[in-house]
């Protein structure tokens, strides 16, 4: 496939696309870029964009879009799409209608997606985000105001604003390309990726100063209770933030934040700036992700599992950071 519009042919009336679990700004920018797309490009689709509840900074994004949180169970699509979602079962609202469609299209960027599940694929690695992988599938004479909107949320979600080794010369060009079309861009900077709310500030203040930090392996690990976030009043949305502010840290090179969901259960999320690859102590846990951010969930003591973690990571010295 060189071409979204591919994908709809004759006959394709109903098209559901999805994205996974715990939506972020690539997931939803995917998501919703590929809705008013086909939307623009083919007014006679019925298109049904599912994700569930998104963090507060990105809900700007499905202003005017019918989303729907559920399964789809018991419907039936003629196409079913997913974005930015590395396996089957990652995918979040939307999930059983996408099961139960046998036309269906997978668009990735995550390693350990490898070739696809879709019945069409396009899986690109070396991609900054699912919106980079999208925007080539795209026309750029068709893209309009909104689907450039979503699209530059999702690369600068993914990219730390530009800042991770994701960047290519091909990500920049494609931003130059959509801040050309005069979206405002710094303000999605400032109001989905750098504010947050004073509670979400508050509770990454006492994640941190209750952190801890393993000299020899540059290790910091924080977790957050269910207690916690009662106590604050915020729910796991609201955590999204906390890992990035946690990797701000010197004097870590790798970064574990484990945070309960229920009784038993905890989602872990690791970043890395160093040669560490956390995708792959994340597929340990049954986790994916990239080499420098990926994702887990287990059951048990958070404790234990950052003490293997730091059992799998080397005893480096301190060497001083220089650009020459
Ligand atoms: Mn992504």
């Amino acid at each position: 496939m060189n071409n979204l519009l591919e994908c709809i042919t004759e006959g394709i009336r109903r098209v559901g696309i999805v994205g996974h679990v715990r939506p972020d700004g690539d997931c939803a920018g995917s998501v919703l870029a590929a809705y008013h797309y086909l939307r623009d490009n083919v007014p006679s689709l019925e298109i049904v964009p599912f994700l569930q509840e998104l963090p507060y900074g990105i809900r700007f994004l499905t202003e005017g879009c019918p989303v729907r949180e559920d399964d789809g169970e018991g419907e039936a699509f003629d196409l079913m799409i997913s974005l930015d979602a590395a396996s089957k079962e990652r995918i979040g609202a939307g999930r059983a209608a996408f099961f139960a469609c046998d036309n269906t299209v997978c668009i990735d960027h995550h390693a350990t997606c490898l070739t696809g599940f879709g019945r069409v694929n396009r899986v690109e690695p070396q991609a900054s985000s699912a919106c980079e992988v999208l925007y080539r599938l795209l026309s750029r004479d068709r893209i309009g105001y909104r689907t450039a909107v979503c699209l530059y949320t999702g690369i600068i979600h993914d990219t730390g604003a530009l800042r991770f080794d994701n960047v290519s010369p091909e990500t920049v060009m494609i931003v130059s390309d959509l801040i050309a079309r005069k979206i405002p861009f710094t303000q999605i900077i400032e109001k989905s990726f750098t504010e947050k709310s004073l509670v979400e500030m508050k509770i990454t203040g006492e994640i941190v100063k209750n952190s801890r930090l393993f000299e020899k392996e540059h290790f910091l690990y924080g977790k957050c209770s269910l207690e916690m976030q009662e106590r604050y009043g915020v729910s796991v949305v609201e955590l999204g933030g906390v890992v990035a502010e946690m990797n701000e840290v010197r004097e870590a090179r790798v970064v574990f934040f484990a945070y309960q969901f229920t009784d038993r259960s905890w989602k872990a999320s690791l970043r890395s700036k160093s040669d560490t690859d956390v995708a792959k102590i994340a597929l340990n846990y049954g986790g994916g992700g990239h080499v420098r951010a990926a994702g887990f969930s287990f059951d048990g003591d958070p404790d234990l599992v950052a003490e293997e973690i730091r059992g799998l990571l080397p005893e480096t010295e301190e060497v001083p950071w220089t650009a020459y």
